[in-house]
């Protein structure tokens, strides 16, 4: 690792001197606590400060590395020859990754710095904190796990790397086994693999990570990453300023069949996790009263939540807190139980600008989850959600998820006792107040849900079949189909403001038929009128009733004909299965 000399610092230009003046006067008059937040005042002494940019290693930054060419180089996509290509695709059935395109791609290929360029003048604690870095894995390809790793030894500062520490989930691939043993000697011993006994999920694979770790944070990536420039310092910043401060890098995206790097989000832009009431993970822009409070975009900020894959938080803090729930099966909802336990019990979430990390979104899951799932009868993942959320909101704002997931009052989530007590043992706060002082901005995109009136199975009386969104994505026309009583693309829910939804989708109808829609982000109403006793469905704008045609059994708006039974339509009770 070579970090930035003096003298390379001092060739940059005024404009960007005033920035790093700012940083850094912070930083050397706070106990190197990186905090952009300097009076304008002090900036006369921009040019003292930049001689001073390498002293005590504050700043990390790394020197340029010479360009090499070869496939994937400066993260630009690569395509297979086309003899190749076949073997391509039957390893994108097989991992959700195309493995023959990143075997071509060297290990420590160069990515682009996708920062804002203010990250580059950021100084740091020359004492910060050794992380242990904690990959869990099940049955990925080897040369992008290892890849990972290789990324994180070669960009990270060797002082700070305690060690990186691989937890297979009982994985069955032979190259996972001794070939992988092998190839982690080259780094004598700064790498490490423990193995589970029986497949355990990842959720409390990264439990048993975070006991075996020996440094001071666990910094959790996925097994498919590649960390960016200088990413690991404003990492651990916030966590030396305040251990309770759990920190998230921004995500680029790597893609699946290309290994293209591309950021998700530009460096100008800052976006923060939050959710919606059926829990499904969303990402909204920094609120402008936040927003307008930095002195600087490239500055950490407080979130309200994580997408799950990505973080670092001081170990023992994170034990304090009992780390994940036992109770989690697999994966899903962790990144939630972990979030509202940290905020609500006194500590905070910081997202990092500075700090990237690539992560390959696969195509779908190559796993299935094993005996876990079998043991558990129900949807797994909403199981997840229905125990974070019996444990940490109020009653109110329970109704708003059992609103939007109806079938979950009715899954087993298993014995929520001690959450209750760890909550109750930490005295932490209420939902409420997470909602006020942490995610005050979600409502803007999902207001608070009005009850159903009714929801299951929507059925026409002449032919019995149910209103189905047939599996497509919004936007789409919907049909009709079978009867198959499991809930899913037929579950529907009419709420008390006339709106019509299925899962996290809304239904409205033009002159082409009934439509699968995005709702509209900050509405909970809808244009539907149900008659309780006629059993038409009128669209009120349109002054029309959905009817199913005889003839090619579409779904079409007609004048409404209360004695005509394709326009019809009773709700169903599901029962879950
Ligand atoms: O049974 C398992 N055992 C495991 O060890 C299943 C998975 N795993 C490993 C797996 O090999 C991988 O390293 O766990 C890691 C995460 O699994 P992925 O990559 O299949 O998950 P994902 O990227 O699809 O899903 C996201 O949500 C998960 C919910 O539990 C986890 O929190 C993942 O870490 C998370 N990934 C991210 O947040 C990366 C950013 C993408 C987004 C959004
Ligand atoms: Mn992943």
């Amino acid at each position: 690792m070579v970090f930035l000399r003096r003298g390379r610092a001092v060739k940059v230009t005024v404009g960007v001197l005033v920035v790093v003046g700012v940083v850094l006067l912070l930083a050397t008059h706070t106990n190197h606590v990186p905090d952009l937040r300097a009076p304008r005042a002090l900036m006369s002494k921009v040019k003292e400060n930049v001689e001073y940019l390498d002293d005590k290693n504050g700043n990390f930054e790394p020197a340029e590395i010479p360009t090499r060419t070869g496939p994937g180089e400066g993260g630009k996509p690569y395509q297979l020859p086309p003899h190749k290509q076949n073997e391509g695709s039957q390893s994108v059935s097989e991992y959700g990754i195309n493995m023959v395109v990143s075997d071509e791609i060297a290990m420590d290929r160069a990515i682009p710095d996708t920062r804002n360029p203010e990250c580059k003048h950021w100084q740091y604690p020359s004492d910060l904190p050794t992380t242990s870095v904690v990959i869990v894995f099940h049955n990925e390809g080897f040369s992008t796990l290892m890849r990972t790793v290789h990324s994180v030894v070669d960009r990270s500062p060797p002082q700070f790397l305690k060690e990186v520490l691989l937890v297979d989930d009982f994985s069955n691939k032979a190259s996972l086994k001794e070939p992988l043993e092998d190839y982690i000697s080259r780094w004598n011993g700064k790498v490490r693999l423990i193995r589970n006994k029986e497949r355990a999920g990842l959720i409390r694979t990264r439990t048993t990570g975070a006991e075996e770790a020996r440094g001071d944070v666990i910094l959790f990536l996925d097994a498919h990453c590649e960390v960016n420039k200088n990413w690991l310092p404003p990492l651990l910043a916030p966590i030396y300023r305040d251990k309770h401060t759990m920190t998230v890098p921004v995500i680029d995206g790597v893609d699946h069949n290309t290994f293209e790097y591309r950021p998700v989000y530009g460096a100008g832009s800052n976006f923060r996790g939050i959710f919606e009431w059926g829990m499904l993970y969303k990402e909204t822009e920094l609120p402008p009263e936040i927003e307008r409070t930095r002195s600087h975009k490239s500055e950490p900020y407080k979130a309200p939540t994580h997408a799950g894959g990505l973080f670092a938080i001081n170990r023992e803090y994170f034990l304090s807190l009992g780390a994940y729930d036992p109770g989690l099966l697999v994966w899903g909802g962790e990144n939630f139980e972990l979030s509202f336990k940290i905020w609500q019990c006194g500590g905070s979430i910081e997202w990092v600008p500075c700090a990237r990390v690539g992560h390959v979104y696969r195509g779908f899951m190559p796993y299935n989850f094993g005996k876990l799932a079998e043991k558990k009868k129900g949807p797994l993942i909403t199981i997840n959600y229905k125990r974070v959320i019996e444990t940490w909101f109020d009653d109110k704002y329970k109704e708003y998820f059992y609103t939007r997931e109806p079938l979950a009052r009715f899954l087993d989530m298993g014995d929520i006792t001690q959450q209750l007590e760890l909550k109750k043992r930490l005295e932490c706060k209420s939902f409420q107040w997470f909602m006020d002082n942490v995610a005050y901005d979600m409502v803007r995109k999902y207001p608070e849900l009005p009850a159903n009136l009714h929801w299951g199975e929507l059925r026409n009386a002449a032919t019995s079949q149910c209103l189905d969104t047939l599996g497509h994505a919004a936007p789409s026309l919907m049909g009709v189909a079978h009867c198959h009583g499991f809930g899913n693309n037929q579950l529907i829910r009419l709420n008390m403001e006339g709106q019509l939804g299925v899962g996290e989708r809304c239904i409205d109808a033009d002159g082409q038929g009934v439509k699968l829609i995005f709702c509209r982000l900050g509405t909970v109403d809808g244009p539907w009128q149900y008659d309780e006793n006629t059993h038409v469905m009128l669209h009120k704008r349109l002054g029309k009733c959905v009817a199913l045609h005889p003839q090619n059994n579409q779904l079409i708006l007609l004048p409404c004909d209360p004695i005509n039974n394709y326009q019809k339509w009773t709700f169903a009770k599901i029962t879950p299965k």
